[in-house]
């Protein structure tokens, strides 16, 4: 990887500085980001130590020093802004979801395709290395001939009370869906990754347990707590769900259930699953990372401890540290960086990609409305792939 990229980023408030950080592991250079307004663009690239500060996305994208743009604004400019990207024949990293729709995420698969431009969406729980150990002997066939069961959740508590407060909650900008475009994404995308499925029908159940939120006047970032006691706020129905059950029947046959939810006490961000085959069963936790519990009838189970050097050698490149030197989240960012500039730079755009790309970002949307239209009309619905 010879070449040193310069990368651009779009929306710098949670998420755009963990892709920075990640670049700049890696040598390369952010040469710019560009924010909502000059004023917020201004101060992050002070504080973020940027060169190159625009308080219009469209200046960034038409740079002409930037190789690669990455997008870490909210959902409803992703489409926007990765169509403008790709026009502007740059490549692109863009956060999940890839798009508000399946109609939007549809059309960028297609126009990265046709311009012949390298398309990611950050799907970073896949590069855990254990999560990669958990594929790894999944595809060489440790769990058995046939996978029963793949279940889990994906639980946070911060939008707990009344008082919690984000984009993420307005459909106009965070979408129909929230706690399962927003985290269930993750859940989906992971599983089908690390079992090699895809989902095939679905049947949800959705519940909004606070119908009525006290929006405040002043802007408070994700994760960012509560309420001030004092601050003004108006009171704004939900209409987005807090929570969602999901049965699953994957096209390998397996059968499972997904629950998520932004309002358990106690979970931080905690995505879980559990894969049981016919031999044998792997159980993966995000907030233990560096452990997969291998579970067995006849023996006792094991407790892999990340260590590359006892694991599967397609497992052993997203893994940097020795054993007991533990990875965690910015490391995965660093790794999902790694294979998509490491593909840049090789310019095969036929080779196949060890990222998640504009199809998988894809795939999960198309997951997500089946899963929007079984909760609304209580049935089961059929997830319809294009191919
Ligand atoms: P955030 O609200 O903390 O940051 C978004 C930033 O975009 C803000 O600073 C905002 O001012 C900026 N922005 C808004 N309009 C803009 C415009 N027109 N041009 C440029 N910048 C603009 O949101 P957060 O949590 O960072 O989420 C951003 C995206 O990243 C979301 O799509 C979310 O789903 C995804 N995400 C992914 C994570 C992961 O682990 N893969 C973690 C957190 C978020
Ligand atoms: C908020 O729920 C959030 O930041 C998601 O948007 C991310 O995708 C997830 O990784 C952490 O939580």
């Amino acid at each position: 990887m010879a070449k040193k990229f310069k990368i651009g980023v779009i929306g710098v408030g949670f998420i755009g500085p963990a892709h920075m950080e990640g670049i700049r592991r890696l040598g390369f250079e952010v040469v710019a980001i560009a924010e909502a307004t000059q004023a917020l663009a201004d101060e992050a690239a002070d504080r973020l130590l940027v060169p190159k500060a625009y308080g219009d996305w469209k200046e960034l994208i038409a740079d002409p020093e930037i190789d690669v743009v990455h997008i870490a604004s909210p959902n409803y400019l992703h489409h926007m802004h990765v169509k403008a990207t790709l026009e502007a024949g740059k490549h692109v990293v863009c956060e999940k979801p890839l798009a508000m729709t399946a109609e939007e995420s549809g059309e960028l698969v297609r126009l990265a395709k046709e311009k012949q431009l390298v398309n990611a969406v950050n799907f970073n729980i896949r590069f855990y290395p254990l999560v990669q150990e958990a594929k790894a002997r999944i595809s060489q066939g440790d769990l058995g001939d046939q996978l029963y069961i793949i279940q889990g959740s994906y639980l946070q508590d911060w939008l707990l009370l009344d008082t919690d407060w984000n984009w993420r909650l307005e459909p106009e900008f965070g979408g129909e869906l929230r706690a399962v475009a927003d985290i269930g994404s993750h859940w989906l995308d992971l599983v089908t990754f690390i079992a090699g499925t895809r989902v095939q029908s679905v049947c949800a159940d959705f519940k909004t347990f606070i119908p009525i939120r006290k929006k405040p006047k002043k802007k408070i970032d994700t994760f960012g707590g509560k309420l001030e006691i004092d601050a003004a706020f108006d009171e704004k129905p939900i209409y987005t769900e807090d929570y969602a059950a999901v049965l699953i029947k994957f096209e390998n046959g397996a059968r499972g259930v997904m629950t998520v939810s932004q309002v358990s006490s106690g979970r931080k961000n905690r995505l879980f699953y559990e894969i049981n085959g016919s031999d044998s069963s792997l159980v993966w936790d995000s907030e233990t990372p560096n452990q997969l519990m291998i579970g067995h009838r006849p023996e006792p189970n094991q407790l892999l401890i990340k260590d590359p050097s006892l694991m599967t050698s397609a497992a052993q490149r997203t893994a940097s540290y020795p054993g007991g030197h533990a990875e965690g989240f910015p490391d995965t960012f660093k790794q999902l960086q790694t294979a998509v500039y490491r593909y840049i730079a090789a310019g095969d755009l036929d080779a196949k990609p060890d990222f998640p790309t504009f199809r998988d970002g894809h795939n999960v949307i198309l997951v997500d409305e089946a899963i929007l239209q079984s909760a609304r009309e209580n049935r089961w619905v059929d997830v319809l792939y294009a191919d």
